[in-house]
This record gives structure tokens, C-alpha cells and sequence, in this order.
């Protein structure tokens, strides 16, 4: 007889009384992960503030990314796919990066650690930025910039697979 009710005498044995009782456990183990993506994207955007990388990145995924004629825009990475009829890859828009950035200056070096988490260095170069009275850093100069933080921060980041993007060239003078 068990003590499981009248309604089960017939049905449930000692037996199998014996195998639902609880026994004692071992003791159970803690332990705390820091768990850290090591892929965010196939391709980074990178480049200074107000290259185009955005502008960029709306035109080649759906992403829609805010744009605007001023510095740091973008103030967190976004990604988007991009398809080409079978083929598809993620396109990470990284905000801009400035001279020092390694040194934690502008943004800083959170987004140095995004572009560690991109196979294909995609370098954005604004043809315009020192064009006539425009004030800022000449294209060759940007993209030397951009290597340097990148190793400074990183030493070897800047060996990965990379593709140099000129943009605004339908500016006056940039070609
Ligand atoms: N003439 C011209 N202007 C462009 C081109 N691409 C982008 N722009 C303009 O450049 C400005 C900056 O564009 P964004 O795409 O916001 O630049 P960004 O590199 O994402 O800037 P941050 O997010 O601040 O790093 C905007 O006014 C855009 O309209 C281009 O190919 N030609
Ligand atoms: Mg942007």
C-alpha cells in the first residue's frame, strides 16, 4: 500500500514510491562569466567624424542611420545587412574616430574595441574635408590617422583584410 491517496492504491507499487522519493543532493557550484562578442561584422566603416560613413551605410543596407553636417553623429555603433542577390554580409557603422582616440580622446576607445570585432577594415576618407576653406585633415593625412589609432590601440589591427572608401568626390575638387 502507499500513501499517495485511495484513488492510486491500484495503479502505484512501493516501488515506485521508492523512486520518487527525494535524496540528497552534492553541493551545487557557482560561477560568474564575463562573456565578450568577438564578432560584431563582416565589414567596419571607419573614418573621422562627418566622412559619410552613415550616409554610406543607408545607402548599402536598410539600416536608417541619422546623418548630419557635424562631428559624432553617430554615437554608437549600427549594423546592416547588405545583399547582393545570394550573398549577404553585416556592415558595422562605427562612429568617428579622431586623432588620440586610443588616448581615450573624442569617443574614445569603446569603439577602437568594436572595430577589433570586424574581419574587413573598411577605411572612409572624406575627398572634401581640407578643400578650399574647409578646415579639416587632408584625405591621406585621415587615413594615416586612422591607422595609427588603430595600432596604437591594437598593435597588428591594421593588418586585417582592408578597402579604402573615397567619398564625396562630387565635391568640387575632389577627384
Ligand atoms: N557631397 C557629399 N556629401 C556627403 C557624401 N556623403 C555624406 N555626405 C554628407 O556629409 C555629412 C556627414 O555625413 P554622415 O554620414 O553623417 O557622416 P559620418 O561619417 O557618419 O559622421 P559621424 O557619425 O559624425 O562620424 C552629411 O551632411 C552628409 O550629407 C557624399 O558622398 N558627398
Ligand atoms: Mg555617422
Amino acid at each position: 500500500m502507499t500513501q499517495l491517496g485511495a484513488d492510486f492504491d491500484d495503479e502505484v507499487s512501493d516501488d515506485d514510491y521508492d523512486h520518487a522519493s527525494p535524496s540528497v543532493g552534492l553541493p551545487g557550484s557557482e560561477v560568474i562569466l564575463v562573456l565578450e562578442l568577438k564578432s560584431i561584422a563582416d565589414v567596419g566603416l571607419i573614418g573621422m567624424p562627418n566622412a559619410g560613413k552613415s550616409t554610406l551605410h543607408g545607402a548599402l543596407s536598410k539600416a536608417k542611420p541619422v546623418v548630419g553636417a557635424y562631428a559624432f553623429t553617430t554615437l554608437r555603433p549600427n549594423l546592416g545587412n547588405v545583399n547582393y542577390y545570394d550573398f549577404s554580409l553585416t556592415v558595422a557603422d562605427i562612429p568617428g574616430l579622431i586623432r588620440g582616440a586610443h588616448e581615450n580622446r573624442g569617443l574614445g576607445h569603446a569603439f577602437l574595441r568594436h572595430i577589433e570585432c570586424t574581419k574587413v577594415l573598411s577605411y572612409v576618407v572624406d575627398l572634401a574635408a581640407a578643400l578650399g576653406d574647409n578646415k579639416g585633415i587632408p584625405p591621406w593625412e585621415q587615413l594615416n590617422d586612422l591607422i595609427l589609432e588603430l595600432e596604437y590601440y591594437c598593435e597588428g589591427l591594421s593588418d586585417r583584410p582592408s578597402l579604402v572608401v573615397a567619398n564625396k568626390l562630387d565635391e568640387d575638387g575632389a577627384e
